[in-house]
């Protein structure tokens, strides 16, 4: 029997690349490119099954009059804001996506942001890097202590009960948590959070917000200029979930104004483009995205994508299927 005729629009860590080989008739991308709409939709159309990542443009529009050959779509990630599902599972393509391999260090990521923006980390390193430490002295690179503070989480799947887990076990912290549905008490118990009704509730308690929820339209501008302002003059923001999430501008104003004291990003709204007021904080400490970028967990992701694709070419439903 032939083997399915798979593409890989970028290029994926080398052990992943030849285990997709050993299973399929793989087509890789050499020079590593995002793929446009248009290359997309051609490739829907060309190939049996499509491995897609965050930056390519599976938006509205790639499924419209689609004749598609590709019944499935994998997703290397485990966010998938960037693909139109409704669209896809009106095409009849399965999506699939990568959870639980990242958990951890997507959860590691997080942290480091939080104790990189509450100790001022990255102004410290440009300072020393620009050759302008004159030393130490009582008052130089003041930052803010970590253990013992809250912080809230918004979003509490697998990712944020992982940042829970490290804040409450690891610095001690008081951890509270909003979430859209109620979270079993095991749960919590386990990662030593309390549940809060409210994103409006869980901001004026916090010290350092973590977010966690999917993007996409439902979470767009969740923090926004009038969110901004139920934080503490003090508090510090760390987003590791999808840019869309917070208003850029506002939070540019925020930081600009003190009106909170810090952010810690590894997601934007225009990836890879940086609102350039960011660029202009020494406040916020900005991350290319890279919350799942261990050789470990981006080998994880490959091997759980291709074994969704396996799943579904035996004729089994995958087990990360979300449409
Ligand atoms: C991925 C991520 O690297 O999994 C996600 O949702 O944001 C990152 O870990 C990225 O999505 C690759 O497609």
């Amino acid at each position: 029997m032939e083997k399915p005729r798979v593409l890989l629009t970028r290029k994926w860590p080398e052990s992943v690349e030849k285990a997709a080989a050993e299973l399929f008739d793989v087509t890789y991308n050499p020079d590593d490119r995002p793929m446009t709409q248009s290359e997309m939709r051609s490739a829907l159309e060309s190939y049996d099954a499509v491995l897609a990542t965050v930056t390519d443009d599976v938006k509205e529009g790639t499924f419209t009059n689609l004749k598609p050959m590709a019944r499935i779509l994998a997703n290397y990630g485990v966010g998938f804001s960037h693909i139109d599902i409704e669209g896809a599972r009106a095409a009849g393509i399965t999506v699939t996506n990568t959870p639980d391999v990242l958990n951890d260090c997507t959860a590691d990521l997080a942290m480091t942001l939080l104790m990189m923006a509450a100790r001022r980390a990255g102004e410290g390193e440009r300072e020393v890097r620009a050759g302008k430490w004159t030393g130490w002295r009582p008052t130089h690179m003041v930052g803010t202590s970590v253990t013992g503070k809250t912080l809230g989480i918004i979003g509490f799947g697998r990712i944020g009960q992982a940042m829970a887990r490290r804040a409450h076990f690891g610095f001690g912290m008081k951890v509270l948590v909003q979430s859209r549905s109620p979270v079993d008490p095991a749960v919590l118990g386990e990662t030593g959070a309390v549940q809060v009704a409210t994103v409006e509730d869980l901001l004026p308690q916090c010290d350092f917000i973590s977010l966690h929820c999917p993007g996409g339209a439902v979470n767009k501008h969740l923090i926004d200029a009038r969110r901004l302002d139920l934080m503490k003059p003090t508090a510090i923001l760390v987003n590791t979930a999808r840019g869309e999430v917070v208003d850029e501008a506002a939070l540019v104003d925020a930081l600009k104004n003190g009106v909170i004291a810090g952010a810690g990003l590894d997601v934007f709204e225009a990836e890879p483009s940086i609102h350039p007021g960011l660029l202009e904080c020494e406040n916020a400490v900005l991350l290319p995205h890279m919350g799942s970028s261990t050789r470990e967990t981006r080998v994880g992701m490959g091997m759980r994508a291709l074994k969704n694709i396996q799943q579904f070419f035996d004729g089994a439903e995958p087990d990360d299927k979300v449409n």
